[in-house]
């Protein structure tokens, strides 16, 4: 049974048909790694990194950054799950935009969701009515994953210049969304460029029409994976991947449930199982990258409400 196209978005993630249309023309270019560069993300000069401290509830870090490819990191000083989701808004548009039209969508389809009054199709419905119409030209523009308290997530991308909002809309354990509470900083892109290089990535990983091919192994200790985004969402955005570790007895089903906002448990605290990072959806031809610390044990590769379709692979670390 297909669920209704109207359900299976993520979060803040909705009616993005036009987004082949706002995507940089140099798109190309971003499809060409340099694979003979042995970089790592830090290697490029200072500017490429940029750190953000996550709080309960707000992300602390620079309002500008340089353009082009740049590491976001995001330490979780917190004592909640949190991730960063960015966000490219069209030209004129800015956070306050956002918040009212956009946040407002969600919001309102998500009282809905709480009270019984809609199931998942019906705020799917509400949400598609609800967006304005600029929201069509917004990008996802990828950031770090799910990370768990006391860890760090680290993803980097190919940013072009512009306005973007970074928000975080996992739940409170009351069910109210980060982004609300404050998990929500614009961030400008300047035309100036990082000089950052894309890292070698030690595993591949490719997301087409809600599958995830995964080529290569991941090992113990540090690694990076590469995300291709060859998915051409009709409607809707992409998907994206997140790492959880599955410690002994944790149940992958479980935080297959817990991947969907849309679910009342969903994205809520406390979650199942503690994620090590991952990187958010970007438009179709984009690579991201994203740098996980792994100690031995068992895995998943997940993706958010792309997981209730099957977006979700186990893999042990020896
Ligand atoms: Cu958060």
């Amino acid at each position: 049974m297909i669920a209704p196209r109207s359900v299976v978005f993520t979060a803040l993630a909705i009616s993005v048909g036009a987004l082949a249309a706002c995507q940089p023309a140099d798109e190309s270019e971003n499809q060409t790694l340099d694979e003979g560069a042995a970089t790592t993300a830090e290697s490029g000069s200072g500017s490429s990194v940029v750190e953000y401290i996550a709080r309960d509830y707000a992300f602390v870090g620079p309002t500008e950054i340089a353009s082009g490819w740049v590491t976001m990191r995001m330490v979780n000083e917190g004592q909640e799950h949190h991730f960063v989701f960015l966000t490219l808004l069209p030209e004129g548009k800015t956070i306050e935009d956002y918040a009212a039209d956009v946040g407002m969508a969600f919001g309102g389809a998500w009282e809905a969701l709480q009270s019984g009054a809609v199931d998942k199709a019906g705020a799917g419905a509400m949400i598609g009515e609800a967006l304005p119409e600029w929201y069509a030209s917004a990008a996802p523009m990828g950031g770090p994953g799910l990370v768990a308290p006391g860890k760090t997530a680290q993803a980097t991308m190919r940013l072009t210049p512009g306005n973007y909002v970074m928000e975080c809309y996992v739940k409170t354990a009351d069910g109210e969304f980060h982004t609300m509470l404050g998990m929500a900083l614009p961030l400008t892109v300047t035309a100036e460029d990082s000089g950052g290089r894309p890292p070698r990535a030690d595993v591949d990983i490719t997301l087409f029409e809600n599958t995830m091919a995964i080529e290569g192994t991941p090992e113990a200790g540090r690694q990076t994976m590469a995300v291709n985004f060859d998915e051409h969402p009709e409607f809707g955005l992409g998907n994206d991947v997140h790492v959880v570790r599955l410690e002994e007895g944790a149940d992958l089903d479980e935080v297959v449930e817990w991947m969907d906002w849309m679910n009342i448990d969903g994205l809520r605290a406390p979650s199942p199982a503690a994620f090590v990072g991952g990187v958010h959806e970007m438009p179709s031809g984009y690579t991201a990258f994203f740098t996980v610390d792994l100690e031995p044990g068992r895995y998943a590769w997940i993706a958010e409400s792309g997981a209730a379709r099957g977006m979700v692979e186990e893999f042990t670390v020896e």
